[in-house]
């Protein structure tokens, strides 16, 4: 695209695509960006679309044995928006100019990443309440965020999305609640459930802002608005209130209230489990990887009658 171009007319279109960054312009994907934009929105969009696809795998699990019939509803609705989200995450990809058998293909490979909380395993119906209430209630605060993100397609996906993670948010505090007021058993297992998911999901917002790398850049093209360790700090500080609110307590013997800043703020991270996860070794990276390769070479005689219709038509 670039290569009749001489480098001062790189720099000039540099320098416009800055000025549009800084004065808020939504970038769109015929519009001339520098290749470390286009390559760095490909990286994290990718990793989030694949995060929604290997995310319907731990709730897929409690579909056949959800208590009641409207909660298996709720569950199958919920799973299905996530195989939505993904699709309009690797549409608005694709406007970067890859294509999407290619990221898919790279995470079959084992080569791309995914949201290191994917690989827990889903023990108890509690931790169905647990994810919806936890792990979409984090991936709203980011993508509340991101619905800001410069990259217009991006952007628009994400306000579409975060609509329906409300609903999803809901629905798992709603079992949350449930449980809370519950049996003794029902209550025990709700805890149970906050015990396990809620460090993974702190670990959702990625590394500390001093050992995020692409943190810098990301907020300079205004992909990122905000840093790993600020909404982290919101997701706490906003969950901290709803775990009270139903009796349950965060694993957590550190955390404390800070008057000063009003913020809550917890113990010591274990970073040591989150790059084990995120490098392959967590407790169900093999069983989530094998399962989306089998779908995948379950799904080829689809994909091959499909494509031989549109061959047959063209
Ligand atoms: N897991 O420089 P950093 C959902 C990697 S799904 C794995 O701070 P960045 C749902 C990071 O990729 C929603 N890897 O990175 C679905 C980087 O490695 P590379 C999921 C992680 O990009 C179904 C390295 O660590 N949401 O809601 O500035 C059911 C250094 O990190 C993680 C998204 O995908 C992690 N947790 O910031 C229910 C949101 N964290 O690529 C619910 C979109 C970090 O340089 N993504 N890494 O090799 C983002 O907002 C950002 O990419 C992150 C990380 C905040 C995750």
């Amino acid at each position: 695209m670039t290569t009749t171009s001489t480098a001062s007319e790189d720099s000039s279109r540099l320098a416009q695509f800055e000025a549009r960054i800084a004065a808020d312009e939504s970038i769109e994907p015929k519009d001339w960006m520098p290749e470390r934009y286009r390559k760095q929105l490909i990286r994290m969009m990718a990793q989030h679309a694949h995060s929604e696809v290997v995310g319907m795998l731990p709730e897929g699990n409690w579909i056949t044995r959800a208590p009641t019939l409207r909660r298996k509803m709720v569950l199958l609705a919920k799973v299905q928006d996530e195989a939505g989200h993904g699709l309009y995450i690797y549409c608005g990809t694709e406007t970067l100019g890859v294509d999407r058998h290619d990221l898919v293909q790279e995470l079959l490979d084992g080569k791309a990443k995914y949201s290191s909380i994917f690989n827990y395993p889903t023990l108890t119906w509690a931790d169905i309440g647990a994810i919806g209430w936890l792990v979409d209630g984090a991936a709203i605060v980011n993508q509340t965020m991101l619905a800001k993100a410069s990259f217009g397609p991006y952007a628009r996906a994400m306000v579409r999305i975060c609509k329906e993670e409300n609903f999803h948010k809901r629905q798992g505090y709603e079992i949350m609640a449930t449980l809370a007021r519950g049996t003794g058993a029902q209550r025990a297992m709700a805890q149970d459930a906050l015990n396990r998911w809620w460090w993974p999901s702190l670990m959702m917002f990625g590394p500390h802002d001093k050992d995020s790398t692409n943190s810098d850049e990301l907020m300079r093209w205004g992909i990122k608005r905000k840093s790993n360790d600020e909404l982290r700090q919101r997701f706490v500080n906003m969950t901290i209130v709803q775990a009270q609110a139903i009796d349950l307590t965060v694993p957590d013997a550190d955390l404390k209230y800070n008057e000063m800043t009003g913020d809550w703020e917890t113990g010591p991270i274990d970073w040591d489990e989150f790059w084990r996860v995120v490098k392959g070794n967590g407790p169900c990276n093999k069983e989530r990887l094998d399962a989306r390769r089998k779908a995948d070479a379950d799904g080829a005689w689809v994909r091959a009658a499909a494509s031989a219709y549109v061959e047959k038509h063209a």
